[in-house]
């Protein structure tokens, strides 16, 4: 049996993050994987959850099975975190899920299972991951325009007028907040353009929500989520809390289905439960746990939004100094836009060739379609990537 089996393709992601610990020069620059360090290269376990994981070691008494939708609590704290007070609870199932990703890939099964002809619109460019689980499950993708290559925003008619191709049942993909690869984000009017488009085509809005708190701020992050859920008929929203709790490897995501019929919630809770139990019966519980205790308690969840927001306003300076230092160099205001984006990442806009010749010669690891890691920079490496960037001609 074994013998079928056909090598896949590797996660360009992960594979340049062992490309990069097999570098022996002292000097490389790792601006992979999505994950946030501070100034030392430390990706530092949070004070709110470290206090979180004390307490809960001191006083949880079972470690029995939760439910297959996880501890409803962690349901009603990120909902809170997430929708606020936009859409009533009533309207909302949601489940605990292994992570975003496991939250993304239960989205897709239940859009499957719902509609089978429903195609999924993505963003030209997305999440890597989004198109490969998608495609695995044999769910047609198409991909509308999004990012500019001229000016590194976003090509607002394009998506326009690519999603006026989609049909009465399709779905549409948006990044909540943070477009992960490129950094280029919608603004409130072009939410609200996007929600109206929705509605008149009789579309269904899917959110994938994984860097609240990385751009603009907790709240503000969250309103083109808030905005989309409390207008649309349907609407399905994958969050992720890796990287805003910093709880990366305990897996931590929440899947939630919204309909503004509350006479659904009840079979929607059901199908996603269900889905969980296909896959793994019971999601982990362990970040969930230390998520629900941060936001449960005022003096953690106040600690944790402190710390989040000195890491927010960290990766603003660093996005400010590389464009400055980008601004001096080439002479020009073409690098601007570094100080636009928001969130972990931006999209240099360099050709391939380029992105290999600063692996190659400078030992600066980035993803192969020029998307950098801002946190992966500090003080020092900031003045030495903007010379290398300038020199290989980007
Ligand atoms: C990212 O770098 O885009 C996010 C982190 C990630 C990368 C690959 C698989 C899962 C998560």
């Amino acid at each position: 049996m074994f013998e079928n089996l056909k090598p896949q393709p590797a996660d360009k992601i992960l594979a340049l993050m062992q490309m990069y610990r097999e570098d022996p020069r002292d000097n490389k620059i790792d601006l992979g994987v999505g994950v946030y360090k501070n100034a030392e290269g430390i990706t530092p376990v949070m004070r709110a959850v470290k206090a979180a994981e004390k307490r809960i070691l001191e006083e949880q008494e079972t470690k029995a099975y939760t439910g297959l939708a996880g501890d409803p609590a962690y349901a009603d704290a990120m909902i809170g975190l997430i929708l606020g007070a936009s859409v009533p609870r009533a309207n909302i199932a949601a489940v605990a899920t292994p992570g975003g990703t496991g939250a993304c890939r239960q989205a897709f099964e239940m859009i499957r299972m719902a509609n089978p002809s429903a195609r999924v619109f993505v963003s030209n460019p997305t999440w890597p991951n989004h198109l490969s689980i998608l495609n695995y499950l044999g769910i047609e993708t198409v991909q509308y325009r999004y990012f500019d290559d001229e000016t590194r925003g976003v090509d607002f008619d394009g998506m326009i007028e690519d999603l006026k191709t989609t049909k009465a049942g399709d779905v549409v993909l948006l990044h909540g907040c943070c477009h992960n690869p490129t950094g280029a984000n919608l603004n409130m009017v072009q939410w609200q353009e996007v929600v109206n488009l929705i509605n008149e085509r009789g579309l269904v809005a899917m959110i994938d929500i994984a860097y609240q708190g990385f751009g603009d701020g907790l709240e503000e992050d969250a309103q083109g989520a808030r905005l989309v859920a409390s207008s649309v008929k349907e609407c399905l929203i994958a969050a992720s809390c890796s990287k805003n709790f910093g709880v990366y490897r305990e897996r931590t995501g929440l899947l939630m289905a919204i309909s503004n019929d509350a006479g659904q919630t009840a079979l929607n809770q059901a199908t996603l439960a269900f889905l969980n139990r296909q896959n793994y019966s019971f999601p982990p519980d362990h970040g969930a746990r230390v998520v629900t205790t941060i936001l449960n308690d005022d003096a953690l969840r106040a600690d944790w939004a402190t710390e989040l927001e000195e890491v927010r306003l960290s990766m603003l300076g660093l996005r400010q100094h590389l464009a400055d230092e980008l601004q001096r160099l080439a002479g020009s205001d073409r690098f601007g836009f570094v100080a636009q984006h928001r969130g972990m990442f931006s999209r240099l806009g360099a050709a391939p060739e380029l992105v290999e010749k600063l692996r190659v010669d400078h030992g600066i690891y980035m993803i192969g379609d020029s998307r950098l890691n801002i946190a992966g920079l500090n003080a020092t490496t900031v003045p030495i990537l903007a010379k290398a960037i300038v020199e290989v001609g980007v």
